[in-house]
């Protein structure tokens, strides 16, 4: 390993031990680890065409993947062997870890999942690649100043990227625009590359590589030479710097759908290239398009990749020979969509004339796809396109094999509201796949003293078989157990503490409170400003009776608001002004604290997550469609604080009622809620707390200096409420004090931790996926 980093130095980086920077060191080691991937990766391959096996293709605009070093050290078991060599090179192992910038190239939960999930296919040895979009700029880097979220560019390309492999060879020419001639042949009135960046993914043990393929656009016609030699140097660069701007950006917007044309291009420049790549690599193996479905499975990851489907439809029929029916057969034979969200901003829908602009020939295959449906439907009363608009998941559902949801729940919301006509007419379409998390990153990699001490019980045999943790539970009476379960916990937040007082101004942060964490995007449907407003109430209660007993938090925030959506960054913003002056109340500032730390990421996850107490779940009743946080904080000992939203009623069922704090309304609950006149102003009044709360931000007790500041977040809570934040508001503030209680008793919180941590094996994104190949891909692995 040091020969090899050595090597790496040298002849890769180009620079001497004396010379070389922390990053250079960090680019070694990444280089020498990537060199022992490439056998499996290879042997993956080979064994895959061996097989004649079906291969799945995961289609996303978003991977999450963060980090990618230490995922493969610990995936390849090399952590001792580069430590060490790292050690006598004069190098600290996890200075160079840290030094890695996060792959954001995903907005939230949606993006970390496929990111989960393609690590699971290759620990699975499931034949699979990942297509998405190689965005030079991920997520914004978030910055706070005064309190208020302000959005920076993110820059992770400007330094050499050690794991991609660029692939010139695999482009393809993705044309706009344009118009149809004879009813079918397309003339593109633009066009740009889509060339291939291939990146390994290796599962655990290092015994099956597979493929994230992104790709970047690139200009056809590289610049104006003559407008150059003119002196127009802009103008020359011109078309370079429009096609490029394809993959440019990840949108930053992670639930209201913005019908930008840009996007819609970024959708169908991807879907298209990897479309035609599945194609190619099926023909070089097999010769009947018939076999497709055999063969190829494509799952798409929510509606952005939709497309994918007229445009194999279209691939067969205008380029293959087939006959329409045949084609849309063998379209919904191979295709799968995973819906993500309820939320009716969410869904997407495009205009139908920017639509048939951009994409002519596919607007009209949509309404030969949608006329064929109808006519096999008679009963159908909805269509693909609805005033004036192509919405997407009707498209999707009608295109697909298989639809499914991500938590029990909410599969069965989808066929009950949005896809209930749909449903009807397929009632064997819509399945459920629950959510998992890779137990390699969101346990054994992120929570070493826990991992470790799971070892020592159990060895290793859990982290590919995450049920096995189960064989924890007869440990728990041994006090031994339970006394290095807490001490882990205890080592992790004084970890996180310290780092925390080192960078966060004005806080304190000790490790005896209890760390109450709430990280996820800033969403109201989410609900950061019940928590905040649970905060204030805190506050308030203890300044009254500061020798009550309290038991001490830190309430701990993070996450980041759409550029566009002011409420949810007034909700960051008055969090920030919340912090300041309750970490400055010298009455109550050992009892309660708080912050909000700026830029959360898969990183930051990583750190925070396993110094976890108290998971804060508490999304309004049907609008989280799963969650993967709320697993990932039960795997490593949190308690839930939740309602029965999402993933949270699986997770309670799992790890008992009795190690899950539950409050607040059902989703029936909700929907009768709303049909009340003033629900809110109605909750405000029966609960003084909850009057006091909003009163003080009302009256800006936390912005003096402007005192009507955030007066818009105490309307609407007490107004339109149409998160039901107010009428949830007494349930919670019980349910807290129910925790408070029972994080005073440490052994027995400890026990109940610990419990969580046992019982949340199914929560594996293995799991999933073996739900994922025998429900809907009906792929074989091969390991
Ligand atoms: O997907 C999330 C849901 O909100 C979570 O409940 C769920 O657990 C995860 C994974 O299934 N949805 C998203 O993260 N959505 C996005 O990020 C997104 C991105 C672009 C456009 C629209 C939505």
């Amino acid at each position: 390993m040091k020969d090899a980093i050595g090597r790496h130095l040298s002849y890769s980086i180009g620079k001497t031990p004396g010379a070389a920077t922390l990053r250079d060191w960090r680019m070694a080691v990444s280089l020498a680890i990537r060199d022992r991937m490439a056998d499996a990766w290879f042997a993956s391959t080979r064994r895959t065409y061996e097989a004649g096996a079906k291969r799945v293709y995961y289609l996303s605009m978003e991977f999450l993947v963060g980090r990618l070093l230490e995922d493969g050290i610990v995936n390849l078991r090399l952590e001792e062997r580069v430590s060490e060599a790292l050690a006598e090179l004069g190098q600290d192992y996890a200075e160079v870890i840290a030094d890695e910038p996060d792959a954001a190239l995903g907005n939230g939960g949606l993006g970390r999942l496929a990111a989960c999930y393609l690590e699971s296919m290759s620990t699975l040895g499931c034949p699979a690649y990942g297509y998405g979009i190689r965005y030079e700029h991920g997520l914004f880097r978030q910055q706070i100043v005064d309190g208020r979220q302000v959005e920076r560019p993110e820059t992770w390309l400007q330094q050499p990227h050690a794991w991609e492999f660029e692939r010139p060879e695999s482009r393809y020419e993705i044309g706009f625009g344009g118009s149809v001639r004879d009813g079918t042949v397309w003339t593109p009135g633009e066009s740009v590359w889509a060339e291939a960046f291939d990146t390994p993914v290796a599962g655990w043990n290092g015994r099956w590589v597979n493929t994230l393929r992104l790709w970047s656009a690139k200009p056809t016609e590289p610049f104006d030479l003559d407008r150059f030699n003119r002196g127009e140097y802009a103008a020359a660069a011109e078309s370079e710097a429009l096609a490029r701007t394809i993959s440019r950006v990840l949108y930053p917007d992670d639930t209201t759908e913005q019908g930008k044309e840009l996007r819609l291009k970024q959708e169908y420049f991807f879907s298209a290239a990897s479309i035609r790549d599945i194609l190619r690599r099926f023909e070089s193996q097999f010769s009947d398009l018939r076999q497709l479905p055999e063969k190829v499975a494509i799952q798409l990851n929510d509606t952005h990749p939709a497309i994918a489907g007229p445009e194999l439809v279209r691939l067969l029929c205008d380029e293959k020979g087939l006959d329409f029916d045949e084609a849309l057969q063998i379209a919904q034979g191979t295709l799968n969509y995973t819906n993500h969200t309820l939320l009716p901003e969410a869904l997407e829908h495009w205009p139908e004339g920017l639509f048939g602009r951009l994409l002519p020939r596919h607007l009209a295959i949509i309404d030969r796809i949608d006329h064929a449906h109808a006519k096999a439907n008679p009963s159908r009363t909805s269509s693909v396109r609805d005033h004036g608009q192509v919405k997407m998941g009707e498209l999707s559902f009608i295109m697909a094999n298989r639809v499914n949801g991500v938590s029990a729940l909410h599969t069965e919301l989808m066929k009950s509201t949005v896809f209930a006509e749909l449903h009807r007419l397929h009632p064997e379409r819509i399945v459920n796949q629950t959510n998992g998390v890779t137990p390699r990153r969101w346990l054994l990699s992120c929570n070493r003293r826990l991992s470790t001490l799971i070892e020592e019980r159990l060895g290793l045999g859990w982290v590919d078989d995450l049920e096995q943790l189960h064989d924890l539970e007869p440990h728990l009476d041994d006090p031994a157990f339970l006394d290095a379960y807490a001490a882990a916990k205890t080592a992790n937040k004084a970890d996180l503490a310290d780092w925390m007082n080192r960078t966060q101004e004005g806080l304190t942060a000790d490790p005896a409170m209890m760390f109450d964490v709430q990280i996820k995007r800033i969403h109201e449907y989410k609900r950061q400003h019940l928590n905040i407003l649970e905060t204030i109430a805190l506050w308030q209660a203890m300044r009254d009776a500061p020798n009550a007993g309290w038991t001490p938090r830190l309430k701990l925030f993070a996450g980041k608001a759409a550029p566009g959506y002011v409420f949810a960054k007034e909700i960051i913003h008055l969090i920030n002004a919340v912090a300041k002056v309750v970490n400055a109340d010298k009455i109550t500032n050992k009892m309660l604290q708080v912050a909000f730390l700026p830029n959360y990421n898969v990183s930051l996850a990583e750190k925070l997550i396993p110094a976890a107490d108290l998971s804060e779940q508490i999304s309004t009743a049907g609008k989280e469609a799963s969650g993967t946080g709320n697993m990932k904080f039960a795997l490593n000992g949190a308690l839930t604080i939740g309602t029965l939203d999402g993933a949270n009623v699986e997770i309670r069922d799992r790890v008992g009622a009795e190690n899950f704090f539950l409050f607040g309304m059902t989703t029936d609950e909700v929907d009768q809620r709303r049909a009340i006149p003033d629900h809110a102003a109605k909750a405000v009044e029966a609960d003084s707390r909850l009057a006091r709360a909003l009163a003080a931000v009302r009256d800006g007790r936390f912005s003096p200096e402007d005192p009507g500041l955030f007066r818009g977040i105490a309307d609407n809570i007490s107004g339109p409420d149409y998160f039901l934040v107010a009428s949830d508001f007494s349930d919670y503030w019980r349910a807290q004090r129910e925790v408070d209680g029972a994080f005073a008793n440490a052994g027995d919180w400890t026990r109940r931790a610990a419990l969580n941590t046992a019982r949340s094996g199914w929560f594996s994104s293995d799991r999933a996926i073996r739900g994922y190949l025998d429900d809907i891909w009906g792929a074989e692995t091969l390991l």
